[in-house]
């Protein structure tokens, strides 16, 4: 069977700010900001950890209004990062260890400081006025409608005085949105990718890519949800068209793939971005990651998610933590017995994992002092940088990290972790480990099975070759007798017990089990 890599790729998203700073990026504030030394640096930590591909955040040239995210050119490297020659190293030195690489694509909208947003600002007659979308002010003056941005809140549009015109922005006002109606912004944007494909990347993850298409009308959005931000509402035909000739240019190289971050909450929704399997590879799904920790919340995730893309043979994603969310422990209350058994949930659903950095740590958000938060979206928390060993600067230069470090970095830090074969990082490690080496559990399909209260059990199957798995959501002990699927197995890993060969009688508060049936064990 020739399946495509990207499904049973376990991906591990780096923020390369946050990753590791080795003092190679140029950083005129002093302050240490991880660069792409850095992370070529920690390669052989990713092997180690057993990840197949690595997706790095915006390492572009911006003027940081959103951290990378507001791209004033898109075919380079901002010095504080590295420069053209250390990302090839980069990509040499991780296909060189069998490690793909991902990088981020940010179709939607560019910088205030980008060479076109400029010529087009300049004038109305400027050749590149229309590569952005400006519009008069709404009758009696004001924005030209109700459209909110997704970072502050505040109106999607500002005024440019020396025009008399607004620009739209669906984020901060210095990220103007690119009119991709017009033909000559899809060329110079395909140019963005090839350039990047003829640099040996293995795929884009792409940046709120459902907002590329606009209705041409630009109309209200409607009264109802009035107050949220445009992004997840933008939901149109024009999209679709612009994926498919990008699918096309992705094809032409090989297999590469496309991870779209289709902000939108319905999966019923999102599914419609994977097109006939000629449009977006795959699509984050980001309903679980705003899921509370409990049974009957993720037992509905799991069969939205079925029900959602089964059907149609779109292949699920599954993420709990990113740049842009307080991290799952955070979230789930701070208990790494719940964040134990979250990895394991997350490494044995139906479709492709994404880790990301630090989440293999256990990492609980920073404690952000009221005069060190620097993200206007309030996400600094969970962009704390990664500490690697237990000295003072954990593995960084010495200048103070952009960030405060997470809780508990004397301990809780990539070394240190290494060293005990008990913790969190080894039970990742594990549970990538059995995933590459049980075809259920990269390709099976899903079957929910019956379990008690509180449990979430599933069973992956591919051909003779079947698991179980079961997620006790609850703090205490649950009786599995009764419940033949689950206890009549031989038990393949725990989250809590490392080399835990017992009878599974039960499941202990908090714990997940992978469970091999004994009629398939050796
Ligand atoms: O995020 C899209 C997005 O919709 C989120 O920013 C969301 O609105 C926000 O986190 C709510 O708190 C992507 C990137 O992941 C994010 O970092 C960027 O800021 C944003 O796009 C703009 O490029």
């Amino acid at each position: 069977m020739d399946v495509p890599w990207w499904k049973t790729a376990v991906t591990y998203q780096i923020y390369p700010r946050s990753f590791c700073d080795t003092g190679c990026g140029r950083d005129q504030s002093a302050e240490g900001v991880g660069d792409l030394e850095g992370v070529i640096r920690h390669l052989d930590h990713l092997l180690w950890l057993g990840v197949d591909v690595i997706w790095l955040s915006p390492f572009f040239p911006s003027p940081m209004n959103d951290f990378g995210y507001d791209v004033s050119d898109y075919c380079g490297v901002d010095p504080l990062f590295g420069d053209l020659g250390t990302f090839d190293r980069l990509v040499a030195e991780s296909h060189r260890r069998g490690i793909r690489v991902v990088i981020d694509w940010v179709p939607n909208h560019t910088s205030i400081d980008h060479p076109w947003f400029a010529a087009s600002r300049s004038s109305r007659q400027d050749p590149k006025r229309d590569w952005y979308v400006w519009r008069d002010p709404a009758p009696g003056g004001g924005p030209p409608n109700n459209w909110i941005e997704s970072l502050t809140m505040g109106p999607a549009w500002t005024l440019d005085a020396a025009t008399g015109q607004y620009y739209l922005h669906c984020f901060l006002p210095t990220q103007p949105d690119l009119n991709w109606s017009n033909a000559e912004v899809v060329a110079a944007m395909h140019d963005t990718l090839r350039f990047w494909l003829e640099r040996g990347v293995d795929g884009f993850r792409m940046d709120v890519v459902h907002l590329i298409g606009k209705d041409p009308d630009l109309p209200d959005d409607p009264e109802v949800v009035a107050g949220l931000p445009h992004v997840v509402l933008n939901d149109r035909p024009e999209t679709h068209a612009h994926l498919r000739s990008i699918r096309r240019l992705l094809d032409e190289s090989g297999e590469r793939v496309s991870i779209g971050e289709v902000y939108l909450l319905d999966p019923a929704q999102v599914v419609e971005y994977y097109g006939r399997d000629d449009e977006l590879h795959l699509c984050f799904n980001f309903a679980p990651l705003h899921a509370r920790w409990n049974a009957t919340a993720w037992r509905h995730q799991i069969e939205q998610s079925e029900a959602a893309l089964g059907p149609v043979a779109a292949w699920p994603t599954w993420v709990l933590s990113n740049h842009d969310n307080p991290r799952h422990r955070t979230r789930y209350g701070g208990s790494e017995a719940r964040a134990r058994a979250a990895a394991v949930l997350l490494l044995t659903l139906r479709g492709a994992p994404f880790l990301y950095a630090g989440e293999e740590l256990g990492l609980l958000d920073a404690e952000i002092g009221d005069d060190q938060h620097r993200d206007p979206g309030g996400r600094d928390g969970c962009r704390a940088p990664i500490p690697w060993d237990g000295t003072p600067t954990h593995g960084w230069t010495d200048a103070t990290p952009w960030l405060p470090w997470p809780p508990e970095a004397e301990r809780r830090n990539v070394a240190n972790l290494r060293e005990d074969p008990t913790s969190i990082l080894h039970l990742y490690r594990d549970a990538i480990a059995l995933r590459r080496a049980t075809p259920s559990l990269q390709l099976g399909d899903l079957s929910l099975v019956d379990s008690p209260d509180g449990v979430v059990a599933y069973r992956r199957t591919l051909g003779l070759d079947s698991v179980v798995i079961a997620v006790n959501f609850t703090d205490s002990t649950v009786d599995l007798l009764g419940y033949p699927n689950l206890f009549d197995g031989r038990l393949m890993l725990s989250s809590i017990h490392p080399t835990a060969e017992r009878a599974l009688t039960h499941l202990d508060a908090d714990e997940a089990a992978i469970i091999a049936p004994f009629e398939v064990a050796p």
